[in-house]
């Protein structure tokens, strides 16, 4: 599988996350990438298609606040990671905030995405990842490719970070698409958790579908977004399409919600493919609750294959190191061969 990474996407290293009401290590690491590497053939480095696909998607004040946010903290006497704890209730006025505290609620929605020195440099380089996957398809070097973004994307929206997310590495790759006339686009989301920015950024577009598998937020993260009754709205109403599934779910079930997700994708007539996978749905995951297995994997990439699209592969979550390698593998080998 023709794979793109940097090895800028390392400098992201948070240190802590808050979980559960204590600190606990931030369990997106970089050691996350040593363990894909490992198990994969050599990775190409992305080409740099610059700043302006990402501004496609996101707002320009939030990206310069994402560029400058671990400066800023350094700059009011603050150590280590930039981290917010006062979020402001949705629908407050757009003010202009200096302190970082106050920046960092207002363009965050959670305390468990800390803003490291390394991270724009490493959400930066995702997004190119995911373009240059993207560009080779694109340019028919390749039916599918992968992108092995880290930090992942798939939580955060046009004007917001959370969820270990910075840059949405799926949605800078279907706007990708979609400009060089592509569309329609599919994006189909695996990751144990709903991917809520994803899902606000082309809530109201419909020429991307946006078909989600993931657990139930109303025991999961995160909770505000990826409940059934989501749906689009204007243009958009009918092209959102959640399946929200309960913890402890195993191959049977996941399967059947798989079929459905890729019976829409056939119907939407979508003409290019993007997979945000997260591997998070393993079945010993430390902050996950699936019990799928390895090969389970290799059956999600395999089912994916039927479609016979042009495929790109972002890699979202996925917490359990020693098995991340094998699990990613297992899918990619499967979305390959069937
Ligand atoms: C990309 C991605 O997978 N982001 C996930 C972000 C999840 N962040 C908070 C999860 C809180 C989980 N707490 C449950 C701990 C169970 N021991
Ligand atoms: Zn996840």
């Amino acid at each position: 599988m023709l794979t793109f990474y940097s090895e800028h996407q390392q400098a992201h290293a948070p240190l802590r996350e808050l979980n559960n009401g204590e600190w606990m290590d931030f369990a997106e690491s970089p050691a996350r990438l040593g363990s894909i590497l490992a198990a994969l053939p050599a990775p190409s480095p992305p080409r740099d298609h610059g700043l302006e696909p990402i501004l496609a998607v996101h707002a320009g004040d939030y990206v310069r606040f994402l560029r400058g946010a671990h400066d800023e903290w350094l700059a009011q006497g603050r150590e280590d990671d930039a981290i917010g704890y006062a979020f402001p209730v949705r629908g407050r006025r757009p003010l202009k905030h200096n302190r970082i505290d106050a920046r960092l609620g207002q363009y965050g929605f959670d305390a468990a995405s800390p803003i490291s020195a390394g991270t724009w440099t490493s959400a930066y380089w995702a997004a190119q990842s995911a373009l240059s996957a993207m560009g080779a398809v694109i340019a028919g070097e390749a039916r599918c490719a992968f992108a092995l973004c880290r930090p992942p994307g798939h939580h955060c929206g046009r004007d917001y970070f959370g969820g270990y997310c910075y840059l949405n590495n799926a949605v800078i790759a279907a706007r990708a698409a979609l400009d060089a006339g592509r569309g329609p686009v599919a994006i189909l989301d695996v990751d144990y958790h709903h991917g809520n920015g994803t899902q606000d950024i082309f809530y109201e577009d419909g020429s991307v579908l946006f078909a989600s598998i993931h657990a139930d937020p109303k025991s999961d993260y995160p909770y505000f977004w990826g409940h059934a009754d989501e749906t689009g709205e204007g243009e958009g109403a009918g092209t959102t399409f959640n399946q929200p599934l309960p913890r402890g779910t195993t191959w049977p079930a996941y399967s059947a919600a798989l079929d459905k997700a890729l019976e829409r994708i056939a119907r939407f007539g979508a003409r290019t493919l993007i997979v945000s996978y997260g591997a998070d749905t393993f079945e010993s995951d430390p902050i996950s609750e699936f019990k799928l297995t390895t090969p389970d994997m290799h059956r999600i990439g395999a089912a994916i294959h039927s479609l016979d699209l042009p495929t790109v592969t972002v890699m979202e979550g996925g917490y359990r190191i020693d098995a991340l390698g094998r699990n990613v593998e297992a899918y990619l080998a499967g979305l390959e061969t069937g």
